[in-house]
C-alpha cells in the first residue's frame, strides 16, 4: 500500500517535471542564459572554453553541476584564480548562482571547459551545451564561436 503510494507520487512527479519542461519556455525555470560562446582557437587545440552569464531569477540558490555536449572527450566546470600571482585553473564541482543573482562566466574566471573536441569548431559555429543544474531543470543552450578577448583586455586604459 505504502509502497503504491509512493510509486504513485514519484510517478506524477516525474510527468509534472515532463510536462513543465516540455510546456514552457526555458524563462519559466527562473534560470536565464544570456550572451552564451565559445572562445575559438586553432584547429589543434585541445580545449576550447565556453562562457555566459546566468541569471537566477528565483529565490533559491542555484548550482550548476554539469554541462554535455556531444564531440567532446570531456567537459568540466573551471575556474581560473590567482594563486599567488599564478593564474590558474582548478575544476570546480559546480558553479553556485545565489537566488536573485548572476554569475558572470568569462575568460578569467569561472568557464566551461570544452577538452579534447572531435574536431575544433570554427568561428560562426554553433556548440550545443546541455546544462544540468542541481534543482532538477536543464536547458540545452547554443553557444556561438567567436573571437574571445584577451584576459589582459581588462587592464588596458582606453588610451
Ligand atoms: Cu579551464
Amino acid at each position: 500500500m505504502f509502497n503504491k503510494t509512493a510509486t504513485t507520487i514519484f510517478v506524477l512527479i516525474a510527468l509534472l517535471g515532463m510536462n513543465t519542461s516540455f510546456a514552457m519556455s526555458h524563462k519559466s525555470t527562473g534560470i536565464v542564459i544570456q550572451d552564451p560562446w565559445v572562445r575559438s582557437a586553432p584547429p589543434n587545440a585541445p580545449a576550447l572554453g565556453a562562457f555566459m552569464q546566468i541569471h537566477n531569477n528565483t529565490n533559491q540558490d542555484v548550482k550548476l553541476i554539469s554541462a554535455h555536449a556531444k564531440a567532446y572527450g570531456q567537459i568540466q566546470l573551471h575556474r581560473t584564480i590567482n594563486d599567488n600571482g599564478m593564474m590558474r585553473m582548478v575544476e570546480q564541482e559546480f558553479m553556485p548562482i545565489l537566488a536573485n543573482k548572476k554569475l558572470h562566466l568569462k575568460p578569467g574566471s569561472w568557464h566551461i571547459m570544452l577538452i579534447n573536441p572531435d574536431r575544433v569548431p570554427s568561428e560562426g559555429e554553433v556548440v550545443a551545451l546541455k546544462l544540468l543544474f542541481d534543482n532538477g531543470t536543464s536547458q540545452t543552450v547554443n553557444f556561438k564561436v567567436r573571437k574571445g578577448q584577451m584576459m589582459m583586455k581588462n587592464h588596458q586604459h582606453s588610451k
